[in-house]
């Protein structure tokens, strides 16, 4: 051991299992291990709040595009009659709410130390602990760690020259200022028209002076249709709890509704049409289950992707925008969906513009706002809805450092390497929930977090019964994981949005390799527990 990591862990602040992240993952983890194995336990969360992702994602619109009933947690029957959602589609505040309310119901608060930002993560073999340092030069030591830290929370921030020289405010969706952004009558610049940029165009044009929207990838949207939810829902959902979560964890995307059983091309064009109708008419993300080859065949695809393009040019009045705001590049859900409220009516207004910033790009920005290859935007506020280093980003973060000094960094140098996405070797007792190589981002989340903290709590339940200390998976386990990884992205249409942040397309330099799991939830979790079954299968365990 170094003599700088050998005074780290005499300062260290000793416990079972450190845990990084205070949102739905940390807090169901922080309950399973302290709750149910009796472990000494430490979150350790970088915000001054619980919450995650709804911590930091305050921007307006902000809200989930799973329902409601199903976006939470379904562990406990008490915890689910105890609360009562008030919309279809929760909003920030709610959800934050919600996820305070489940560390006070659970006694969770003290273990939790909030405003800590973990800095440095290093596996001292020789003691075969984990020694976490913080921005604040706080050490603790754990047997074991388990990054809890979501897939999409690191910020990407264009290199765009000039910024700093911008004149009026800036915000990154991902980073929203706590106490609100007032926009009333500001001239407001959005970069990026993802799923975040969809949501929040309506609400700030309707605070705005003027907001202009840069898009580089015209995007598809179907309407979220969010309405209040009435007791005669809520009690349908009490009556049906079971039945419920047990189809969530038994889809393909964590989410308690039925795919069709016919494909998109079986049809005639009328039973098709309407078929699709039904789905815009009933919103959300169902519209992908439509029918049962969207993501798997490109001609029944082609038919979602040009009905919505048809809804575009219908919705939006100038035909010169409805032609730019046309998705051409990709087919539908090829990249992640969105689901919108008033986003295409949106440009209807008079205060609202496009911008196509791929026919006139984006050269810099000057103190006054924003010039393109075709003019100067002037902008008192510029929005960066320009997304995250998704799945690898927030645990490259962390500056972990395995057995032999080995860097997460250089082991992921050509894409991450992982076992069932939850550990990599040369790792061990580093568990990872929802990380890359598992279905994660392409589910519903809670679902996909409660099969892994399960699983985690289960695998350390499993070595302590054993008297074992060490687990860390076979570099063959991992290679073999990666190869079925890529095998489930191939059989879908998922790998042809080349700019897709599945991908890690959209940071420069990021290998380019396909990185959540899309062989299905249920057919992941069924392959988790015969690994558990088979004695850790593909783990070395002693
Ligand atoms: O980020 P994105 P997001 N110049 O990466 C553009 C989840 N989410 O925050 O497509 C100009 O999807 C970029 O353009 P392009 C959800 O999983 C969930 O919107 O790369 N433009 C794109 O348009 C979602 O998928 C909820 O060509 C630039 C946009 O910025 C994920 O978060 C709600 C640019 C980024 O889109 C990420 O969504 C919201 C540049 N230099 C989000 N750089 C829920 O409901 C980037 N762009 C749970």
């Amino acid at each position: 051991m170094s003599n700088t990591l050998a005074a780290n862990a005499e300062s260290a602040r000793r416990y079972d299992a450190i845990i990084v992240g205070a949102g739905f993952s940390g807090l169901y983890q922080l309950h399973m291990l302290r709750d149910r194995l009796g472990l000494d336990v430490r979150l350790l969360e970088a915000g001054e709040g619980v919450g995650g992702t709804w911590h930091w994602n305050r921007y307006p619109g902000a809200r989930c595009d799973s329902e409601s009933y199903y976006y939470c947690y379904t562990f406990s029957d008490e915890l689910q009659d105890q609360w009562q959602w008030s919309e279809r589609y929760p909003d920030h505040n709610e959800i934050r709410r919600y996820l305070n309310h489940v560390a006070d119901r659970l006694e969770l608060r003290s273990h939790i130390q909030l405003g800590t930002k973990v800095t440095r993560a290093t596996y001292d073999e020789h003691k075969n602990s984990w020694l976490i340092s913080t921005a604040d030069g706080e050490r603790f030591e754990a047997r074991f760690l388990v990054t809890a830290v979501g897939c999409l929370s690191t910020a990407n921030m264009p290199s765009i020259p000039g910024l700093e020289t911008f004149a009026g405010e800036h915000y990154h969706t991902g980073r929203w200022p706590a106490e609100g952004v007032d926009f009333s009558g500001k001239r407001v610049g959005l970069i990026g028209t993802g799923s975040t940029g969809i949501q929040a165009t309506p609400v700030i044009a309707q605070q705005a002076g003027k907001l202009t929207v840069f898009q580089r990838t015209a995007n598809y949207s179907v309407p979220a249709r969010n309405r209040p939810i009435g007791q005669g829902f809520r009690d349908w959902v009490s009556a049906n709890r079971e039945a419920i979560r047990a189809k969530a964890r038994s889809s393909t995307n964590g989410h308690p509704f039925d795919v069709s059983d016919q494909s998109a091309l079986e049809v005639s064009d009328r039973e098709r049409e309407q078929a699709y109708e039904a789905a815009w008419e009933r919103g959300g993300l169902r519209f992908r289950a439509t029918f049962n080859d969207l993501l798997t065949n490109e001609a029944a695809n082609e038919t979602a992707s040009q009905f919505i393009r048809d809804k575009i040019r219908t919705i939006v009045k100038d035909p010169a925008t409805a032609e730019k705001l046309t998705p051409r590049d990709h087919l539908y859900a090829t990249k992640r969906p969105p689901i919108d409220t008033d986003y295409f009516e949106t440009f209807n207004r008079d205060n609202v513009e496009l911008v196509d910033v791929k026919a006139t790009p984006i050269v810099e920005i000057v103190p006054e706002g924003i010039r393109t290859s075709d003019a100067l935007i002037p902008l008192d506020v510029i929005v960066f809805a320009t997304g995250f280093d998704a799945l690898t980003g927030p645990l490259l973060a962390l500056n972990i450092e395995g057995r032999g000094g080995l860097k997460l960094k250089d082991a992921w140098a050509h894409g991450p390497r992982t076992y069932l996405g939850i550990q990599s070797p040369g790792f061990p007792n580093l568990f990872t929930i929802t990380g890359p190589g598992s279905p994660s981002v392409l589910t519903n989340m809670p679902i996909a977090i409660e099969q892994h903290v399960e699983w985690i709590t289960r695998c350390i339940t499993e070595m302590r019964n054993k008297g074992a200390t060490r687990i860390e998976p076979t570099p063959d386990a991992a290679e073999k994981w990666v190869q079925h990884v890529n095998e489930a992205a191939q059989a879908t249409l998922l790998p042809m949005a080349s700019s897709s942040w599945y991908l890690g397309a959209n940071i420069p330099g990021k290998p380019r390799t396909f990185m959540p799991y899309a062989g299905g939830m249920a057919r992941y979790a069924k392959i988790c527990d015969e690994v558990a079954s088979n004695g850790y299968e593909g783990f070395v365990m002693n």
